[in-house]
C-alpha cells in the first residue's frame, strides 16, 4: 500500500479527468475560465439568470464600494421558492430531496413536495410565534430533517436565521443569540450522538436564561427524555406545527436582504457574525454545486457529510443542493456508530454517487483501516470532494484509491464561511488533479498570492492568499461591526481581501493551501508553516494525524511541539519519537525537527474538524486554556495538557 502511495506521489504525479467521467461531464475544457475572466460581471449575470428564479429582475449586476458589495441590485427573489416550489411546479414533487438516516437506525425519505409542505407549515408556525420579516431566529438542533426545514422556513418568511452547531456550549449559544438579538429559538429535547443524548433543551435553557431578546422557544421532540418546561415561553413543535396550513406564500426578498448570519468557526478569539444576503449567494452556491460536483439531478445521490451548523451545510446541504434539485443524504450521527463502517454502509444503502467530506474524517478512516470500507459496496460512487483543511497528499491518494477505486475524481474545494461558496477548486471534467492541491480559482474568481507588501509573488512561490475582485456569495459584513469587517479582511492589503491563509503556487500555477498564517512559526529566523510540518509527519506510515505549534524557546525563538495520533497497529515509544523527528528533518530540513512529540488519542478540534492550535499552544506554554466553547469535545484538551506536563515537566 505505502509503496503504491509513494509511486503515486512521485515527482509530477497528476490525474487527468478519467475518460469515462469526461464523457458526461458538464465542463470538459478550459474555455469557461477565459470567458468568465474577460467579463466576470457578465459571467455571474448569466449564471444568475440561468440558475435562479427571480420575482423581479435586477437592474445593476454589481455595485462595488470597496469593501461593500451589492449584487443583482433591484432584483427580488425568495431562496426557499428556489429550493422547493419551482421543482414541484416543474413536476419533480415526487423526487426525494432528503434521505435521512437517524443514528439509532430509523430513516426517512422526504420528497420535494413533502418538504415544501413541511417548510410551509413551519413558516406559518414561526409567524404564529410572532416572527416577521427581518426578525432573527436562532436554530440549535442536531442533524435531523427539521434542521434544514428550519433554515428554509426562515428564508420563506424573510427572517434571517442564525444556526448554532448542536455541539456548542450554553455560553457560545448565549453569546450568539445575544449578538444577533434573536426573537425565537428553535431547538429540540436532545440530539443523538454516539448512542448518547446531547441534552439540547437543558443547554438551551441555560443559554436563554441570559438572552433577553428571546420571546419563544420552539422545541422538537427527538430523544424523548423528560425536559424542563417554561410555560408561556416554550412551545412543542408537535403541538404547533402540524396544525398549520401547508400554504405559505414565499416572501419576495430584495437581492441584498440578509439571508442568514453564521458565526465563524472560532479558531480565532471572539466569534464574528458573518452576513450573507440572498441573490448573489444563491447564484454562486448553485453554480459551484452544479459544476464542481458535476451534479446530474436526475441520477445522482449526493451526500455532503458535514453538519448543517457549519457553512458547508448551509451552502451544500441546504441552499446550493436543493436549488439544484439534488437528491441528498443526511446522517444524524457519528461515523463510528454502531461501527466504523457506518459511512460506507450508508453509501451502499443509498447508492451514493457524490461524497463530500473533510480531511480530518478521511485521516480518521485511514487510521481505522481499509477493512471497513472494503466490507461495503462503494461502486456507486463517481465523485469525491474534500473541504475544511489542506488535504495532505497521502490522505488524498488514500481517498482516491480506497474509497474511489481510482475511478472518481477528488475535488479539493477551498473556501470559507466568509466566501459563502467554493472559490479555489477543480472542475472535475476539465482539470488535471494533483493530490493535495485545490488547483485553480474557479471561473470568475480572482485570487492571487502576495508578499508582505501586497505585491504578487512570482510563480513558483508562496505567500498570502488574497482575493482580488468581489464575488457574488461574498460576506456583506460582520453583524453590527462594519469597521471590524473592513479591518479584518480589507485592511492588510490595499484593495484586496485577505483570506488569512498562506498558499503557494507551483511551477504549473497550481494553488497549494498551507493553512492559516497565524499558524506560521518562526524558528531560528525561518518561517515554517504548521501545515508543512504536519504534512511531513503524516507522511510517515505510523502517523494518522498530527498537529504542531511553535512554543517559546530561549535559543531558537520558537521550537516545534508536535502532537501525534498513531495509526492502528503502531506503538508509542522513544524510538518512534526519534524516528519521526528524523523523518521531518529529512523531509523538510533539520530546522523543522520537532523539539517534543506527544502521542495522543485525540486532538482538540472544532466540529468541522479544524485543529485548534491556539489551545495546543496554551498547553505547550503551560498557559491557562483559552476559550474552549467551540470544541467538539472540550475534555480532549484537558487530557492532552495533563499528559504533556507529565511527559515534559522540564520543558513546560
Ligand atoms: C468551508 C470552510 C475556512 C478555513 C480556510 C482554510 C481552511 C477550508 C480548505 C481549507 C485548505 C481546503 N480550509 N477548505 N484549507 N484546503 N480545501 O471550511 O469554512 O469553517 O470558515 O473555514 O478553512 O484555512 O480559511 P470555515
Amino acid at each position: 500500500m505505502s509503496e503504491t502511495i509513494e509511486s503515486l506521489l512521485g515527482e509530477g504525479q497528476s490525474f487527468p479527468p478519467p475518460a469515462h467521467f469526461k464523457k458526461t461531464a458538464r465542463v470538459v475544457d478550459a474555455e469557461i475560465y477565459d470567458e468568465a475572466n474577460a467579463d466576470f460581471e457578465g459571467f455571474w449575470a448569466r449564471q444568475a439568470a440561468d440558475l435562479v428564479d427571480w420575482v423581479e429582475e435586477w437592474h445593476t449586476v454589481l455595485e462595488w464600494d470597496l469593501p461593500f458589495a451589492k449584487w443583482f441590485v433591484g432584483g427580488k427573489l425568495n431562496a426557499s421558492y428556489n429550493c422547493l416550489d419551482r421543482h414541484v411546479e416543474a413536476g419533480h414533487g415526487d423526487q426525494v430531496a432528503y434521505y435521512w438516516e437517524g443514528e439509532p437506525g430509523d430513516a426517512r425519505a422526504i420528497t420535494y413536495a413533502q418538504l415544501l409542505d413541511d417548510v410551509s407549515q413551519l413558516a406559518n408556525a414561526l409567524k404564529a410565534l410572532g416572527v416577521g420579516k427581518g426578525d432573527r431566529v436562532n436554530i440549535y438542533l442536531g442533524m435531523v430533517p427539521e434542521l434544514p426545514m428550519a433554515l428554509l422556513a426562515c428564508a420563506r418568511i424573510g427572517a434571517p436565521h442564525s444556526v448554532v452547531f448542536g455541539g456548542f456550549s450554553a455560553d457560545s449559544l448565549r453569546d450568539r443569540i445575544n449578538d444577533a438579538e434573536a426573537k425565537v429559538l428553535i431547538t429540540g429535547d436532545g440530539a443523538w450522538r454516539r448512542g448518547t443524548i446531547v441534552p439540547l433543551k437543558d443547554i438551551a435553557d441555560a443559554a436563554v436564561a441570559e438572552c433577553p431578546s428571546i420571546e419563544k422557544v420552539l422545541v422538537l421532540r427527538r430523544t424523548e427524555q423528560d425536559v424542563a418546561w417554561s410555560d408561556g415561553r416554550d412551545v412543542w413543535w408537535h403541538d404547533l406545527v402540524p396544525q398549520q396550513s401547508t400554504n405559505c406564500a414565499p416572501e419576495p426578498m430584495d437581492s441584498e436582504d440578509l439571508l442568514y448570519l453564521l458565526y465563524t468557526s472560532g479558531t480565532t478569539a471572539k466569534p464574528k457574525g458573518i452576513m450573507h444576503t440572498t441573490g448573489g449567494y444563491l447564484t454562486q452556491v448553485c453554480w459551484t454545486h452544479k459544476h464542481v460536483f458535476d451534479l446530474q439531478p436526475d441520477t445522482d445521490v449526493y451526500w455532503c457529510a458535514a453538519d448543517v451548523g457549519w457553512v458547508t451545510g448551509h451552502s451544500y446541504i441546504v441552499y446550493g443542493a436543493l436549488a439544484n434539485r439534488a437528491t441528498c443524504v443526511i446522517y444524524e450521527g457519528t461515523p463510528d456508530f454502531p461501527d466504523k463502517d457506518r459511512m460506507w454502509q450508508i453509501v451502499e444503502k443509498y447508492k451514493v454517487t457524490i461524497l463530500y467530506t473533510a480531511p480530518t474524517a478521511i485521516r480518521t478512516f485511514m487510521k481505522w483501516g481499509a477493512e471497513w470500507p472494503e466490507k461495503r459496496d462503494l461502486t456507486s460512487l463517481r465523485l469525491l470532494g474534500s473541504v475544511g483543511e489542506p488535504i495532505n497528499p497521502e490522505a488524498w491518494v488514500w481517498y482516491w484509491k480506497t474509497i474511489g477505486a481510482e475511478r472518481c475524481p477528488v475535488v479539493d474545494t477551498w473556501w470559507q464561511t466568509e466566501t459563502g461558496a467554493m472559490m479555489i477548486s477543480p472542475l472535475p471534467g476539465a482539470t488535471t488533479l494533483k493530490p493535495g492541491s485545490a488547483t485553480f480559482p474557479l471561473p470568475g474568481i480572482g485570487a492571487d498570492i502576495v508578499d508582505d507588501n501586497g505585491k504578487s509573488v512570482a510563480i513558483p512561490g508562496g505567500g498570502y492568499l488574497v482575493l482580488t475582485r468581489p464575488w457574488p456569495a461574498m460576506l456583506r459584513g460582520i453583524w453590527g461591526d462594519p469597521e471590524r469587517y473592513r479591518a479584518t479582511y480589507w485592511g492588510r492589503f490595499e484593495g484586496k481581501y485577505f483570506a488569512g491563509d498562506g498558499a503557494k503556487r507551483d511551477a504549473d500555477g497550481y494553488f497549494w493551501l498551507l493553512g492559516r498564517v497565524d499558524d506560521v512559526m518562526l524558528i531560528s529566523g525561518h518561517n515554517i508553516s504548521t501545515a508543512e510540518v504536519e504534512h511531513a509527519l503524516v507522511g510517515h506510515p505510523a502517523v494518522a494525524e498530527a498537529a504542531v505549534v511553535g512554543k517559546t524557546d530561549a535559543t531558537s525563538g520558537q521550537a516545534i511541539a508536535a502532537f501525534v495520533i498513531l495509526r492502528n497497529g503502531f506503538e508509542a515509544s522513544d524510538a518512534l519519537v526519534e524516528e519521526l523527528r528524523e523523518h521531518v528533518a529529512e523531509t523538510i530540513g533539520p530546522i523543522a525537527k520537532p523539539k517534543s512529540i506527544l502521542f495522543t488519542e485525540e486532538l482538540p478540534k472544532t466540529r468541522s474538524g479544524k485543529i485548534m492550535r491556539r489551545l495546543l499552544k496554551d498547553v505547550s506554554e503551560d498557559h491557562a486554556l483559552g476559550d474552549t466553547t467551540t470544541l467538539a469535545d472540550p475534555s480532549v484538551v484537558e487530557g492532552i495538557k495533563a499528559r504533556y506536563l507529565a511527559q515534559a515537566p522540564d520543558e513546560a
